[in-house]
């Protein structure tokens, strides 16, 4: 049995939408939704296509990152492909595969791109250091939540993509690893028996077409699957309330830096322990999950 994630993620239209508006139905309550529409003010709506990017920047060489299972404990830092630009992109017009290109800096290589766009005016202050995420059809990018703890705004330019959200406050029923913003669990194919917690987990999910700016809260889980090759682009806003702000600041520096020196000491060890926390705190989640459940009432016998 599939997790629940048949809630549908809201979706308003993003060029009418006001400050106000967003505000106070999505923004202060953190509540995702999609934006669709809200790039229709810029360029890039409609000059980003796959043949722009190939023409334009097509010889340079780019680090490819695939969704091999021993790389769960590890983070995103040694690509397993290079390849020129062009190439990969008709690569992913062409066939599955499951090399993504992550949190591409695109800008660095053509900082004109960054004339095409600007900071939708509905929240702030932005972090301005925006990333593209590119990828085939059926490649999947693993359940995690981004380690800064930013609010995402999540465009996509070309190609389909189907997200699945699940709020901060179920990290423990996911199997959050500690030190970590991985989750070790497969949502697509829930083992219940290892991981019972995923029994009380309950997402949403939206699909996202050319145009839908996704808005995924501060801590928001993300579990991204590409149903068509396509790429898209995410913007960030520092996390608006002090818990997860302080959260960020922790995961960037303490966190990243005792979960790297632990890897070296003992990554195989490590990853245990870590599996190990992981565990026990979906057991306590549950604990107090059952806990707050009433009493079944037993019907009195005739
Ligand atoms: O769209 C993608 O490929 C990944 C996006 C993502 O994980 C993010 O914006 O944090």
């Amino acid at each position: 049995m599939a997790i629940d994630v048949s809630t549908q993620i809201p979706i308003v239209d993003g060029s009418k939408i006001t400050k106000e508006e967003f505000y106070r139905d999505y923004y202060r309550p953190q509540k995702p939704v999609v934006l669709r529409g809200l790039w229709k003010q810029y360029p890039a709506y409609t000059k980003w296509t796959m043949d722009y990017f190939k023409k334009s920047m097509g010889s340079i060489e780019v680090g490819l990152f695939g969704n091999r299972k021993e790389d769960i404990a590890k983070t995103l830092q040694v690509p397993n492909a290079v390849m020129r630009f062009d190439d990969y992109l008709n690569l992913i017009e062409r066939e599955p595969t499951d090399l993504r290109l992550f949190l591409f800096p695109v800008f660095k290589h053509k900082p004109e791109l960054l004339k095409d766009f600007g900071y939708p005016n509905i929240a702030g202050p932005y972090i301005k250091i925006p990333f593209m995420f590119f990828g085939p059809a059926k490649s999947v990018v693993r359940m995690h939540q981004d380690i800064d703890m930013s609010n995402v705004f999540l465009t996509q330019f070309h190609g389909q993509k189907r997200v699945v959200l699940f709020p901060p406050s179920q990290s423990d029923l996911l199997y959050r690893l500690p030190f970590n913003v991985h989750s070790i669990v497969d949502i697509d194919h829930p083992d219940y028996e290892e991981f019972p917690g995923l029994n009380y987990a309950k997402g949403m999910s939206a699909l996202l077409e050319h145009g839908d700016t996704i808005f995924m809260p501060s801590g928001y889980w993300h579990h991204i699957e590409y149903v068509t090759g396509g790429f898209g682009l995410a913007i960030r806003t520092v996390a608006n309330k002090l818990p997860r702000l302080t959260r960020g600041i922790w995961g960037l520096s303490v966190l990243r830096i005792t979960d790297n020196i632990a890897r070296k000491i003992n990554e195989k060890k490590w990853f245990e322990y870590k599996k190990r926390v992981a565990h026990k705190r979906a057991l306590r989640a549950i604990e107090k999950i059952r806990e707050k459940q009433p009493p079944l009432k037993l019907e009195p016998a005739h």
